[in-house]
C-alpha cells in the first residue's frame, strides 16, 4: 500500500494531519524566534502547498532572510530527493530531516517544511502556519512597501473564505483525483465547481478576492488555478469546465501570473512531470501530456477593476 493509499477510506481521500506544528514567533516564545538567516524553507515547485510559501516569501521580500532548498520534481518510493546534498541541511532525502526530528515518523514526508539551522531540526510542515508566520512574525524583515497580505481587519473574512477554498478547491482537486469510489469523486467535483462558480461571480467585479488589495486568500487560490488545465482537468478528472472557460477567473489568474512573485514560482515543467510521472496510481504509464497550449501572457485587462 502506498502512503497516499493509506489516506483513502471509503473511497475518499483524507489528508494526513501535519506532524510538526511548532510556531516561529517574533518574541521567540516556543523556542523558535523569527529572524534572518536561521530558517530554511524546503519546497518543490510542483507542489501547490509549497508554492504558496514561495509566493509569500517573494512578495514580502524575505528572500535574504529565509533560504530555500528545492527538491527534484520526481519522487520515487524513497520520497522527495534533493538534486544533490542540500548545502544547508546536508540531506539527500527530505525523509532524513523528518526522521532526525522524529525517528518514529512513518507518514508522508511533505513539502513545504521549515528547518531551523540553530537546532538542526524541522520546526513545521503546517503550510498555512508558514505563510501566516512570514506575514506576521517576520514583519520586521519585510521589504519596504511590501503588501500587508493578512490585514487585521480582514482576518476573519480571509480565514472564512480560505476555509471554503481549502476544502473544495485546494484540497478538493485531490479529493476528486485520489477518490477510488464514484460517490466521493462526484461529491468532490460538484463542490469544487460550485465554489469556482461563486469565485467567478466574485471576481467579475473585484480585481482580487478582497477588492483592491492582494491578500493571503489570493495566494492560497492561485496555485490551484495555475495547475488546473495542465493537471487537474485531466489527471484528477476535474473536467466539468477548464479554467480558460471562466472569463473572470482566468483573467484574474493571468493578472497574478504577470507579477514576478507568481510567475517565477510557477514552473510548468516541474508541475507536469511531478503529477503525471510520480502519481502512478492515477497515471500508470507515467506519460506526460504535451498540452495544453495556453497563452499565459494574453493581456488580462483587469486594471479597470482597481479603484486605486
Ligand atoms: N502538509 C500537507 C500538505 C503538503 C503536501 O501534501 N505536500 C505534498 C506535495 S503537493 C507532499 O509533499 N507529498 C509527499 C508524499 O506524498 O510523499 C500534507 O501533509 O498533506
Amino acid at each position: 500500500m502506498t502512503t497516499v493509499e493509506k489516506e483513502i477510506s471509503g473511497g475518499g481521500f483524507v489528508r494526513q494531519p501535519n506532524r510538526f506544528t511548532a510556531r516561529i514567533t517574533a518574541d521567540g516564545s516556543g523556542g523558535h524566534p523569527a529572524g534572518p538567516g536561521r530558517y530554511r524553507l524546503l519546497v518543490s515547485y510542483a507542489c501547490p502547498w509549497a508554492q504558496r510559501t514561495l509566493i509569500v516569501r517573494r512578495l514580502l521580500g524575505l528572500e535574504e532572510a529565509i533560504s530555500v532548498g528545492v527538491v527534484d520534481p520526481i519522487r520515487d518510493e524513497r520520497g522527495w530527493r534533493f538534486p544533490g546534498p542540500d548545502p544547508v541541511t546536508g540531506a539527500d532525502f527530505l525523509s532524513e530531516l523528518y526522521l532526525a526530528a522524529d525517528p518514529s515518523f512513518d507518514g508522508r514526508c511533505t513539502v513545504p517544511c521549515v528547518w531551523d539551522a540553530q537546532t538542526r531540526l524541522l520546526v513545521t510542515n503546517d503550510f498555512p502556519a508558514i505563510t501566516i508566520a512570514m506575514e506576521t512574525e517576520f514583519a520586521a524583515w519585510h521589504a519596504e512597501g511590501a503588501p500587508d497580505l493578512y490585514p487585521e481587519r480582514l482576518r476573519p473574512e480571509i480565514d472564512e473564505l480560505n476555509e471554503r477554498i481549502y476544502h473544495t478547491v485546494n484540497n478538493g482537486v485531490y479529493k476528486a483525483g485520489f477518490a477510488t469510489a464514484q460517490g466521493p469523486y462526484d461529491e468532490a467535483v460538484d463542490a469544487l465547481f460550485a465554489t469556482l462558480d461563486v469565485l467567478e461571480e466574485r471576481l467579475a467585479h473585484r480585481r482580487y478576492l478582497f477588492g483592491d488589495e492582494l491578500t493571503e486568500a489570493d495566494v492560497r487560490l492561485y496555485p490551484t488555478l495555475a495547475r488546473f488545465d495542465a493537471v487537474y482537468y485531466s489527471h484528477f478528472k476535474c473536467n466539468l469546465r477548464r479554467l480558460v472557460d471562466y472569463p473572470a477567473l482566468w483573467a484574474y489568474t493571468r493578472d497574478l501570473y504577470s507579477r514576478p512573485a507568481f510567475r517565477e514560482t510557477t514552473d510548468f515543467d516541474h508541475i507536469k512531470r511531478h503529477y503525471y510521472v510520480t502519481q502512478r496510481m492515477v497515471n500508470p504509464s507515467g506519460i506526460v501530456p504535451k498540452g495544453p497550449l495556453i497563452d499565459w501572457d494574453e493581456p488580462h485587462g483587469r486594471e479597470r477593476l482597481s479603484r486605486t
